[in-house]
């Protein structure tokens, strides 16, 4: 039974929407463990041709991970969740062999956005918001996010939206290509169950090979997936990074101390 996570099955397309609103859909251990088995049922499920990802209310995609559990964390736990985590949702996504469409339909921040990263093609609302703000909170990226921004936008927009911490808007997210298209709140959901439709007309044996053939091309840079687990997990060690999630919580600006 899942708490967090919707499914609904119809006419081919697969709907995983997280629900979670008054978190604004935050990413917890039990919401990632429920993607991960929505995805793996969809798998062998003929009944599944097109999966659309998208987050429940008005306000959010997925504002992140979950910073109220992850405070805690020391180095080992961060290296050892994040690892969890490429392998059983985010890579998971990634190389899913039927197309994967994420629907963003607001706020789409840190785990967010790299749960959007991870689907084949994005579509968002002009209310929506993207930024990786892991840095504001004495972190970097731990889901994939300092690989797949910079494969989407380059690495020179990538480099400044993890610097500034700063959010883009709908717009900007399409001039960048981070989304493909942009349509209004009200559309959003039929606009990705047009697209999947005309997915659909085509072969999915040759779309799960395209997914694969595609994939293999970004294989050169895999290395640099290792390299974010590890420096991940290392900011957990940081004064920066207590000072960062602490005051978040307590609702304040930081003041990093630099170590
Ligand atoms: N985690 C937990 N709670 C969150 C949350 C989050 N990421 N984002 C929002 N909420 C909660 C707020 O605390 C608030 O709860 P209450 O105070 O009502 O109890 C509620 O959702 C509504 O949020 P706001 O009151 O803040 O709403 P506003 O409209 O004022 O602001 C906002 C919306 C999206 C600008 C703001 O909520 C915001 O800045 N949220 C945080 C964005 C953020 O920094 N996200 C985290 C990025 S870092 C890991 C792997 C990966 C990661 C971490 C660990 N491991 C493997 C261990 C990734 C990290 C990230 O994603």
């Amino acid at each position: 039974m899942m708490e967090h996570v919707i499914v609904e099955i119809n006419e081919g397309i697969a709907l995983v929407m997280i629900n979670r609103p008054k978190q604004l859909n935050a990413l917890n251990k039990q919401t990632l463990e429920e993607i991960a088995v929505a995805f793996e049922a969809f798998r062998d499920n003929n009944d599944v041709k097109v999966v659309i990802l998208t987050g429940s209310g008005e306000k959010a995609f997925v504002a992140g991970a979950d910073i109220k559990e992850f405070v805690d964390f020391n180095g080992e736990q961060g290296t050892e969740l994040a690892k969890t985590g490429h392998m059983t949702v985010f890579n998971i996504i990634e190389e899913f062999p039927k197309p994967v469409i994420a629907a963003v339909n607001g706020f789409a921040l840190g785990g967010g956005l790299e749960l959007a990263m991870s689907a084949h093609v994005r579509i968002a609302s002009t209310n929506a918001r993207m930024g990786l703000p892991e840095t504001s909170l004495g972190l970097i990226p731990g889901y994939g996010g300092t690989q797949r921004l910079p494969q989407l936008i380059g690495k020179g927009r990538a480099f400044e939206m993890l610097f500034s911490a700063k959010m883009i808007d709908a717009e900007t997210a399409l001039n960048y290509g981070l989304v493909n298209h942009v349509v209004a709140q009200e559309v959003l959901l039929e606009t990705a169950q047009k697209m999947a439709s005309s997915f659909m007309k085509n072969s999915i044996v040759a779309m799960g090979l395209a997914i694969e053939a595609v994939n293999a091309g970004m294989l050169e840079g895999a290395i640099g997936y290792d390299v974010e687990v590890q420096a991940f997990g290392d900011c957990f060690e940081t004064e920066d990074f207590k000072e960062g999630t602490t005051a978040f919580l307590e609702k304040r600006k930081p003041t990093f101390p630099g170590a």
